[in-house]
């Protein structure tokens, strides 16, 4: 079996409500599909969302790089030579997602030519999930009525609460308000680097009676020393995300002293990445979540696919649901979240068949 095609098709679908957080917003998912096919007729998905406030991607720059970068560096390879595409790749620096896609791509055709899901490929350990919800940045007041109408609806009892606004009581407020309205559920908090080390500090030991589980990304990645100061004092689990976009980043950031827990994304990782960062975690003792690049449904797929497939990533609810905000999808069988959990696919690969019509219709290159 050999790769004869890559495509990177761009599409845009609106979303219902924003979605806002400390580095920027997100008003639709102008995502990029890619779909890598082979010379047996069989075609592997995935999708890259364009992030720049993250990785300095944008859609544009997703397409010419699957298309003007890495399409000729994969044609020819069977799907199955993951570690040869791995380094073709990596000699391009950046691109996470891109790259990323076309990874999870290739486990897709491997799963369907083996008639398995990627889950029991790469671990097997489990079928479900249990999911996080992102609440984004709102009136302290409306966070707690999405939160309870989440939870009403889906049966969702972990949520993430977007922090890292100034004033800190705003936030500190809301984190508060939820812990008031729902005693039972569990909380976490993701800072998207909005705060300086000593303003986190501050905002940890306002909330220390909210049982909070962990926090996440509260300063920017470069404040070294700050963030080492603010780990030592802290009593939660100071989790990485955007400072650990690679494997080697995971080292530095855990070795440095800056992390204590890491966010896996599938969407930056891919799963062979990912793969590798759980492994590093696992190894030095280090608790992992499954993140969300706010993905749609094929996405979070991927992120289900990934973590239902290990223990150290089914601990945890993960974070799966932030295609709800999203006014429709590319799926012809939507993902259905009940009882705060969702299933992977039995059906081989990632068990992803995209509606045409929808395709035609969301596309934004034609
Ligand atoms: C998250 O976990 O931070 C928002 C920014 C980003 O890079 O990912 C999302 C969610
Ligand atoms: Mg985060």
């Amino acid at each position: 079996m050999k790769i004869t095609k890559v495509e990177a098709i761009p599409f845009a679908i609106p979303y219902r409500k924003p979605l806002r957080f400390a580095s920027g917003e997100v008003t639709e998912a102008a995502h990029v599909l890619v779909r890598v096919h082979t010379d047996d007729g069989l075609v592997g998905v995935a999708e890259a969302p364009p992030r720049p406030f993250t990785y300095g991607e944008t859609q544009a720059s997703i397409v010419a790089a699957v298309c003007g970068l890495f399409a000729d560096l994969v044609i020819g390879l069977s799907p199955l030579e993951r570690e040869q595409v791995r380094v073709r790749l990596g000699r391009t620096v950046g691109n996470p997602t891109a790259k990323a896609a076309i990874d999870m791509a290739l486990w897709d055709l491997a799963g369907q030519s083996l008639g398995v899901s990627v889950t029991e490929l790469l671990g097997g350990y489990g079928d479900r999930m249990r999911v996080a919800h992102m609440v984004g940045f709102a009136e302290p007041a409306e966070m707690v009525a999405e939160a309870g109408r989440v939870r009403e609806q889906y049966g969702i009892s972990t949520f993430k609460v977007k922090v890292g606004r100034r004033p800190i009581l705003l936030d500190v407020s809301a984190c508060r308000a939820l812990r008031e309205a729902m005693p039972d559920a569990e909380l976490y908090i993701d800072g998207n680097r909005g705060w300086t080390a000593a303003e986190a500090a501050r905002a940890l030991r306002a909330m220390a009676d909210l049982d909070l589980l962990f926090a996440e990304e509260l300063c920017p990645a470069d404040d070294v020393l700050g963030r080492r100061w603010l780990v030592g004092q802290s009593g939660i689990p100071m989790y990485a995300d955007e400072s650990v976009p690679t494997p080697g980043d995971v080292t530095r950031e855990l070795l440095g002293g800056s992390a204590t827990g890491v966010s896996i994304k599938t969407a930056r990782t891919g799963f062979t990445g990912s793969h590798r960062v759980l492994a590093q975690c696992e190894g030095l003792g280090v608790e992992v979540v499954m993140g969300n690049q706010i993905d749609g449904q094929l996405g979070s797929l991927c992120s289900l696919a990934f973590g239902a497939a290990f223990e150290a990533t089914s601990r945890q609810a993960g974070e799966l649901s932030n295609f709800l905000d999203m006014a429709d999808d590319l799926l012809t069988e939507p993902l259905e979240i009940r009882d705060g959990l969702l299933r992977v696919r039995e059906a081989p690969g990632l068990g992803i068949d995209i509606d045409a019509s929808k395709l035609a219709h969301y596309r934004t290159d034609r």
